[in-house]
């Protein structure tokens, strides 16, 4: 075995990847892990619009850390290992990516992805990285793979293909191709009929390719791993009569399997410019036929169609082996790379339980949804404010007569002044000079039992006593009993004498049987509870907490939008209040707000408005 001539790519060389190219890293690395290789193949990356930073990545189940560099001269001069370098770059950018990559003593290999890089940009290039004694894969290539030690990108596809064409371990055949999309095919086809691949390289479809069929086969009629070579060559140019003379020259000495593709090319009488720049014939020497048969001519074995080729490679395989020049190791199989788990995910092949669940609203989609109906839909449907809060929060498509109370009742409670506990609040908070949204939940932490948080107070209590069979007067009574406030009922300001308005708007509207086609009895109970009331003391009127909270009980049971368990459970699990803290949030934002403008400053509350009413001295 030739210890002495190392490949391009050996089990330890190491490579930059020039580009943000996360997906093709992370192949790179579970390629170098299936392979056994002790350490990543790639030791960095390098992409000068971004700063220096270091990216997490797997190297099988191990999570590691591979540095990007905004330099490419620091990415390399950080890794003097690295021989190879893997440049991503567009076809705008590559030129002068990789003439700055030519400066670099310590690079033996640039690999160049992109496609339709001017012809001429590629013969500068080639011409200075032959003065440097750089090899230059590309461009329009997916670059090539050597199992066991190295892959380019995204050569080889996802790791199914490595795994089917056991691409993890080398074997005996090398081949190069211009197409990095047949290089696929070949890995197939030779990984059926043969020990494996030893080496594939794609050198690209363009007219002057970095480097050529005869560059790659020389390297492989060198190396004493490789025991049998394939070309693939194509219709178009004269490099596989390169081949032809080296053949004649008694140069290529190892069994070399050889198709030109583009055979199809003779059976179109115009002229056919096939996918890549390079693949078009002119002149009837550079047809796919007449290569072929000058390469059998010069003693390559070339099948009689494409369809013959494994045979071809199957045939002169088994004579290798028949003479012992290829001696067939048992089958080790590979260590298995945990898959990617967005993959297996998509593949179906995994079920996770998910730490969150909801039914309200979905993203993901191109379409934002409130409760499965498209936020176009919503808009089109002119349900409005009342309408979106239905789907977000009951995931209903409530009545419209609902969704109107819904919205009169963020209108007639999104600010009742500046006096109000939760207003008063969120103005000392904004003089204090705390942001919008501190001054806006210190007066939404206000609001409670006393302050505003009184409607499902209201709901419970007066649903419960008409559940109970009670008339008005027993729950009055009940609840003086238990020395309990009646929530929903009582104002500091308003009364029967000072009526808030408020209410008589939520009271006509919810008995506008043209509007609101329902019945609302617990707005009937609670107006006969009112009656007691404020006959004891005018201010003990329904309230505007008690007023939204007994109609929003008759909307739950009484619209048929909701079975009675979610109409008891919309009232237990504290909903109601919802509707003010929402409606109020509007006006502690406009405090918040007018304070600013206002420029008002710390608020201090003056002493002469305080009792201090101090416990005697016992000092
Ligand atoms: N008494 C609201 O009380 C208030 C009674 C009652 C039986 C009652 C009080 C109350 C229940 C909670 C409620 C929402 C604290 C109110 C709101 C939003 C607002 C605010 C705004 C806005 C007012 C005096 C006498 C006592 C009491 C008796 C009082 N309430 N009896 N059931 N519910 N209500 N909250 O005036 O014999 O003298 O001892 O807790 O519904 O917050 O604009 O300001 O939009 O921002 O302080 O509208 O009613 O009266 O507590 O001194 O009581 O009446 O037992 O009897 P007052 P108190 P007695 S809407």
């Amino acid at each position: 075995e030739n210890d002495v001539i190392r490949g391009l790519f050996e089990n330890d060389t190491k490579a930059v990847i020039w580009g943000q190219q996360q997906k093709a890293i992370q192949g790179m690395l579970d390629f170098d892990y299936v392979c056994r290789r002790d350490q990543p193949s790639v030791v960095a990356s390098t992409y000068p619009f971004t700063g220096d930073n270091k990216q997490k990545y797997y190297f099988g189940q191990k999570e590691i850390l591979i540095p990007a560099y905004k330099s490419m001269m620091k990415a390399f001069a950080s890794h003097p290992d690295a021989s190879v370098m893997i440049t991503f770059a567009s076809l705008r950018s590559v030129y002068e990516t990789v003439m700055e990559a030519l400066e670099i003593p310590q690079l033996k290999v640039i690999a160049i992805i992109a496609e339709g890089v001017p012809e001429n940009q590629t013969r500068k290039l080639l011409k200075v990285a032959q003065e440097k004694g750089v090899v230059l894969i590309g461009p329009a290539t997916v670059g090539g793979i050597k199992p066991g030690c190295f892959k380019i990108g995204n050569t080889g596809g996802m790791m199914d293909n490595i795994l089917a064409s056991k691409l993890y371990r080398p074997g005996s055949v090398a081949y190069v191709s211009r197409s990095g999309g047949m290089s696929n095919e070949l890995n197939n086809i030779i990984s059926h009929n043969t020990n494996g691949v030893y080496e594939g390289i794609a050198i690209g479809g363009d007219r002057y390719p970095g480097s050529t069929y005869v560059d790659h086969i020389m390297r492989y009629q060198e190396d004493d791993r490789v025991k049998m070579i394939l070309l693939l060559g194509e219709v178009g140019g004269v490099e596989e009569y390169k081949i032809v003379d080296l053949l004649k020259q008694k140069k290529i000495t190892k069994p070399l399997v050889a198709w030109c593709i583009g055979t199809c090319a003779d059976y179109i009488t115009s002229e056919v410019q096939f996918g890549h720049a390079g693949a078009s014939a002119n002149g009837c020497g550079e047809t796919a036929s007449a290569k072929n048969t000058a390469l059998r001519e010069a003693g390559a074995i070339v099948p009689a169609s494409f369809d013959d080729l494994g045979n071809q490679i199957k045939a002169t395989y088994e004579e290798l082996v028949f003479k012992g020049i290829i001696v067939p190791e048992p089958e080790v199989p590979p260590p298995a790379v945990p898959m990617d788990f967005a993959w297996a995910r998509e593949l179906g092949l995994i079920r996770k339980p998910a730490s969150f669940m909801t039914s309200i609203c979905d993203e993901r989609g191109e379409e934002l949804n409130y409760a499965g109906v498209p936020i176009t839909r919503v808009l089109e449907s002119e349900m409005g404010i009342g309408g979106v809060l239905g789907l977000l929060w009951f995931q209903k498509r409530l009545p419209s007569y609902a969704n109107k109370f819904i919205e009169v009742c963020l209108m007639i409670t999104a600010d009742h002044g500046p006096a109000v506990s939760g207003a008063h609040n969120t103005i000392v908070c904004a003089r204090a000079g705390k942001d919008l949204i501190s001054s806006l939940t210190s007066g939404l932490l206000t609001i409670g039992d006393r302050f505003g948080g009184a409607l499902d107070g209201a709901a419970r209590q007066f649903s419960e006593a008409v559940d109970k069979g009670w008339s008005p007067m027993q729950f009055v009574n009940e609840m003086r009993k238990q020395g309990k406030h009646i929530m929903g009922i009582g104002h500091r300001v308003k009364s029967i004498n000072n009526p808030d308005k408020r209410v008589e708007i939520l009271k006509k509207l919810a008995q506008d049987k043209e509007i609101f086609k329902q019945e609302t009895p617990l707005l009937q109970f609670a107006l006969e509870v009112e009656k007691i009331t404020t006959a004891k003391k005018p201010n003990l009127i329904l309230n505007v907490d008690g007023a939204i909270g007994v109609i929003f009980v008759d909307i739950l049971r009484q619209s048929g939008m909701f079975t009675a368990a979610e109409a008891q459970e919309t009232i237990e699990i504290g909903t109601l209040n919802g509707l003010f803290v929402l409606g109020r949030s509007i006006g502690f934002i406009g405090h918040y707000l007018d304070q600013s403008r206002l420029k008002q400053g710390l608020y201090r509350h003056p002493w002469d408005d305080i009792s201090y009413i101090m416990p005697e001295s016992n000092f």
